[in-house]
């Protein structure tokens, strides 16, 4: 393609504070036609938005220029959840424009600082894996690796919680109310997807006839770089009905009937599964996998196609990247576009396929582990099940070949899963699939390779890898504690923001009393932010000279808040008991979302809220504990509580968290932990020091062992006073006067129905290093030293390390080089 031929003439825009506000003010008259007198905040908003956007637009262009020219291999990171949050401080801070951008603001007399919190998260996502998905997309345009997020652009994301009489309830979030400023909806690219039908054969020719279809429209939004002119595309499919209306139901004078086929094509858009912890076999939810992975792969192989006459270069070419199972029907998908759709031969594409894909695994959790029933998928995407069919059968072969027959293995690695309803293993396809399947953190990866995946792991064991995760250090420091970032500047200049490792250099401050000082300093003005914040929103008054106790996460028996939960009673107890006791005060902050069926984890919810009632009410505690249960978390809450934490909890079951992110966030922003040897806490540990955490409880080996040995909880119960206490006093009604059996669920199960992820073996010691923070806590050098000593450990932690690993040995791409600024 001529590139010069299409030279545009275009006015770049400004970035001095005349020309924004202008802009600004252009884009509030023309685009969203509104007079300064009649406009709202959030028309406001949409003008600043749109003003930023055309900033990053340049870049944009640049850079799909720029990877068609140099054709690039891309790598495309198919994932159903992005969990992005905000994006105008995100934007401004890659821009540099922040500061203009307020100084505009102020002289058009609209809050710069009430602005930005009007926009509504996009919270395409439910947690560590969403969240991990949108922190990957900004370091690959930080490093310039061509990338394309793929996903799905659902209507309703992750519900709002209310807390109604301390219960979850969950609300709609229609976060498009106002419209999405930041995406650019592309109505000409749609693909159609078909479910449905059946099989036809002629010859060895495989026809997939008499389907039910779809579109999927595209909705483009830009992925800034920091530092860098790259930025990347993140590209999200929305449902179209085929037909605005079926026209024979509307002209039999069925008016609803034909708008409702309609609505109910679209509904494969409509919303996010709020489940992380169960796969329940609905078949909306296939829907919604096949619907995203088939439009993205089109896409794919249209853009490949544009430079390619053959498939000979597509491995090299093209990375496909399965963000857990949710997006394996990829595998059978392409295999169908290349035999199907393309004639490639069955060997051929297949040879190609496993060049092409890589996989990495979320969990170890059995129950989050995706399997489809051969009924279901054969109904909703027959032509797949054959092509699922086909590949168990050459991989089955395979193995038979390469390691002998063995009747016994074969049954426990089919693709199949034969015992009762007949079921198609997800996971196991995405790893016959990949030539690289790697699991989150160390221990992870190591338990993945022992437990779930072991037969794979000894038939292939180079495909096995790990990569541990990371955050990105733009959003999580830069953005969201810029009174951090600028004492970091003033010691080791800015450049940590594309280079983490560099925080090292703040190991030579660790005995600079001032430095110390102003440390601590910082921290006492985030607690004091989220202070009136509390006040504000949840009207209770906390401390801010107390230690914040941050325990931020979703809500799932094997993270533990019931853990927490038993020592903030027991610590309620100890205050009563000893009234003149020196007790550190402490102010304990829960937040997280429970899968609204998951009865347990809404109970917990429930439970702390009680407890935080009765404490936070009691006139002889006072200041020394407070409890908070702060509702509706989300990105942006976790941007203001993160900043803010003394304490990080991460009090995970060992061998349960495969990573965890938020344990890195907290530390980055200098807070320490409390944690298991769980996930990535290891390895945290490992940079930050033994001596700067507090690591309790049993490792994953000895937890495998206690519950071989059989576990038995009462024993804990019955010789430990404290606990025993605690325990009586939940399920005797201390909490719930007004219905005192309603614990009695929770008692059980710590004490009679087997304590699956062993609060009470892990209890004395999680109460003995809570001591040791207390301790610690009261001599503020210190605690400020480990903090500045956590902060200093976190390099290894940035997401850019971790893209950088999977772009260097699973993926395989160069960065692109992109020219200095210039006319296009
Ligand atoms: C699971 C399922 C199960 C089937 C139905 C829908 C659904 C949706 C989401 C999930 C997510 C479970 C996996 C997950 O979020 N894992 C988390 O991934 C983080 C990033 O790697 C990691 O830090 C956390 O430790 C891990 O729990």
């Amino acid at each position: 393609m001529d590139l010069a031929q299409f030279t545009l003439q275009y006015d770049r825009p400004s970035t001095d504070v005349e020309s924004l506000k202008r802009a600004i003010a252009n884009k509030l008259m023309y685009q969203i036609g509104k007079n300064p007198e009649s406009a709202l905040p959030e028309d406001w908003l949409h003008a600043v938005a749109y003003t930023v956007r055309d900033h990053l637009v340049e870049r944009w262009m640049k850079t799909t220029r720029a990877s068609y020219a140099q054709d690039v291999k891309r790598v495309y990171y198919l994932s159903m959840e992005f969990l992005i949050g905000r994006s105008l401080g995100n934007a401004m801070l890659a821009l540099e424009l922040a500061g203009p951008v307020r100084e505009a603001l102020r002289l058009l007399d609209i809050d710069p600082d009430s602005l930005p919190e009007l926009e509504p998260d996009a919270a395409l996502g439910n947690g560590g894996l969403g969240r991990l998905a949108a922190c990957f997309l900004d370091s690959m345009a930080t490093l310039g690796v061509p990338g394309f997020g793929y996903g799905i652009r659902y209507d309703y994301g992750m519900f709002r919680q209310q807390i109604v009489d301390g219960q979850q309830v969950e609300v709609p979030d229609y976060w498009l109310t106002h419209g999405n400023p930041w995406e650019f909806p592309r109505p000409e690219i749609r693909m159609r997807i078909r479910f449905g039908g059946h099989l036809q054969e002629d010859g060895g020719r495989v026809h997939w006839v008499g389907t039910d279809d779809v579109l999927a429209m595209a909705y483009d939004s830009i992925i800034p770089g920091y530092g860098t002119e790259v930025t990347n595309t993140l590209r999200l499919w929305s449902a179209r009905a085929t037909e605005e209306i079926d026209l024979s139901a509307f002209n039999r004078g069925n008016y609803f009937g034909a708008v409702e086929s309609k609505n109910h094509s679209e509904n494969v858009s409509r919303v996010l599964y709020p489940d992380d912890s169960t796969l329940e076999g609905r078949e909306l939810r296939l829907r919604q996998e096949y619907f995203f992975v088939s439009a993205s792969l089109q896409d794919i192989l249209r853009r490949y196609r544009v430079g390619h006459t053959d498939f000979d270069a597509l491995p090299d070419k093209v990375s496909i990247h399965l963000n857990d199972t949710h997006p394996v029907l990829a595998v059978p998908e392409l295999m169908r576009l290349l035999v199907d759709e393309h004639g490639l031969e069955w060997a051929r594409a297949w040879a190609l396929c496993r060049r092409v894909f890589s996989y990495t695994n979320h969990t170890l959790m059995h129950e989050a582990l995706e399997t489809w029933p051969l009924e279901m998928l054969g109904r909703v995407l027959p032509r797949h099940l054959r092509m699922i069919f086909d590949i168990n059968a050459h991989f089955l072969a395979e193995l038979n070949a390469e390691l002998g027959p063995d009747v016994e293995r074969m049954r426990r690695m089919s693709l199949i899963d034969e015992q009762g309803e007949r079921r198609v293993r997800m996971a196991y396809l995405a790893i016959v699939a990949s030539h690289s399947v790697n699991g989150v953190s160390a221990l992870h990866s190591a338990l993945m390779r022992e437990s779930i995946f072991a037969d794979f792991a000894r038939a292939w064991p180079q495909r096995f890898n790990n990569k541990t995760n990371g955050v990105t250090p733009r959003r999580w420091l830069a953005h969201a504690n810029p009174g951090l970032a600028a004492l970091i500047d003033s010691r080791i200049g800015p450049a940590w923001r594309r280079d983490l490792e560099q925080l090292q250099g703040l190991r030579a401050h660790a005995d600079d009393a001032d430095f110390l000082h102003t440390l601590r300093a910082v921290k006492q003005a985030n607690k004091l932010r989220l202070a009136q914040w509390i006040g504000q929103h949840c009207g209770l008054h906390v401390d801010p000279a107390a230690l914040f106790d941050v325990h931020v996460k979703r809500i799932h028996e094997y993270k533990r808040q019931l853990l927490n939960v038993l020592h903030l009673v027991s610590r309620y107890q100890r205050i009563l008991a000893e009234p003149n006791g020196e007790h550190v005060p402490r102010v304990a902050i829960f937040s997280g979302k429970a899968a609204s069926a998951y009865r347990m984890a809404k109970l917990v919810i429930r439970l702390i809220n009680d407890v935080a009632a009765v404490i936070n009410a009691d006139a002889r505690v006072g200041e020394r504990l407070k409890v908070v249960f702060v509702p509706n978390f989300s990105v942006s809450l976790a941007e203001l509580i993160i900043p803010a934490a003394d304490l990080s909890e991460q009090i995970s079951t060992a061998g349960t968290e495969a990573s965890g992110t938020g344990n890195m966030k907290l530390a980055l922003n200098g807070a320490l932990t409390i944690g298991t040897l769980d996930g990535a806490n290891v390895e945290i540990r490992e940079q930050v020091g033994e001596d700067n955490i507090f690591i309790f409880g049993h490792t994953a080996a000895e937890v495998a062992q206690i519950r071989n040995g059989g576990y038995q909880p009462r024993q804990y119960y019955e010789r430990d006073a404290r606990l025993a206490a605690a325990l009586d006093a939940i399920r005797a009604g201390l909490f719930s006067p007004d219905e005192p059996g309603r614990y009695q669920a929770i008692f059980d199960t710590l004490v009679n129905w087997g304590d699956h992820y062993l609060l009470l073996a892990d209890y004395a010691s999680y109460l003995d290093a809570q001591d040791q923070a207390d301790a610690r806590y009261r001599d503020p050098l210190q605690w400020s030293r480990c903090s500045l000593l956590n902060i200093a450990g976190m390099g290894a932690f940035s997401s850019d390390r971790t893209i950088a690993e999977y772009a260097r040995t699973i993926w395989h791409t160069e960065p692109l080089r992109i020219g200095s600024p210039g006319g296009l």
